[in-house]
């Protein structure tokens, strides 16, 4: 199994943690995002839309999409489930990685980029800062009531916030997060995940 990525990348990271939650090793195959390698013809063949992650099993089956990658290995690799069996617990699983793809990465990429790429635009960052409020808000009332987002377990929905809310702490985001003490005291526990220390270069 070869995975197509890199390991910087958050959707990468998303993928390479529930590789390592089932004890798995894919072949990472790495495209150099900086030169370019993403939109390069043979990675356009395996990811249409010219960026990372794509899978590529031994079969010669190609798919791409970090979320349904993450899935599709929960479902058919081995090892502990990602997923919960109670359709309560997966229903609050699959809407809270909804949260995460339509109200929480795009502020956090905003603050991430401005100081991975230098140009430390404040405007941006406060911009960010202010687009994270209402998602920490939700994330923080949820977790009040239970360990995890979909209930009492780690599921894909951890999986899924991770990658960016490392980033957010690499970049010096801690007191944009301090204030959600519930987030705090989750984070501290998705953090110190051995498969999300794995995949987040730790
Ligand atoms: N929805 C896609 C997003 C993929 C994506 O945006 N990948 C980023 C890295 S996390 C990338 O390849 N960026 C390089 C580029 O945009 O050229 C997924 O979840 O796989």
């Amino acid at each position: 199994m070869k995975l197509h990525g890199n390991p910087m990348s958050t959707c990468t990271r998303k993928v390479l943690t529930v590789l390592a939650e089932k004890g798995r090793e894919a072949e990472l195959v790495n495209i150099d995002l900086m030169k370019g390698e993403q939109k390069s013809p043979a990675h356009v063949a395996r990811q249409p839309f010219g960026v990372v992650p794509a899978l590529e099993l031994d079969d010669g089956f190609v798919m791409y999409e970090s979320r349904a990658i993450s899935r599709f290995l929960d479902r058919t690799l081995p090892g502990p489930s990602l997923t919960p069996a109670d359709p309560k617990a997966y229903a609050l699983m699959e809407q809270f990685i909804g949260v995460e793809q339509s109200y929480f990465s795009g502020p956090a990429m905003k603050i991430v980029m401005e100081r991975f790429r230098g140009t430390n635009n404040e405007e941006n960052i406060a911009k960010g800062r202010e687009g994270l409020k209402r998602p920490l808000e939700v994330l923080d009332a949820a977790l009040a009531t239970r360990p995890y987002l979909a209930g009492n377990d780690f599921t894909l929905a951890e999986v899924c916030f991770a990658p960016y809310m490392d980033y957010l702490f690499g970049v010096g985001e801690k007191d944009t997060v301090a204030p959600y003490k519930n987030v705090m005291a989750w984070w501290d526990r998705v953090s110190n995940r051995p498969s999300v220390k794995k995949a987040h270069g730790r």
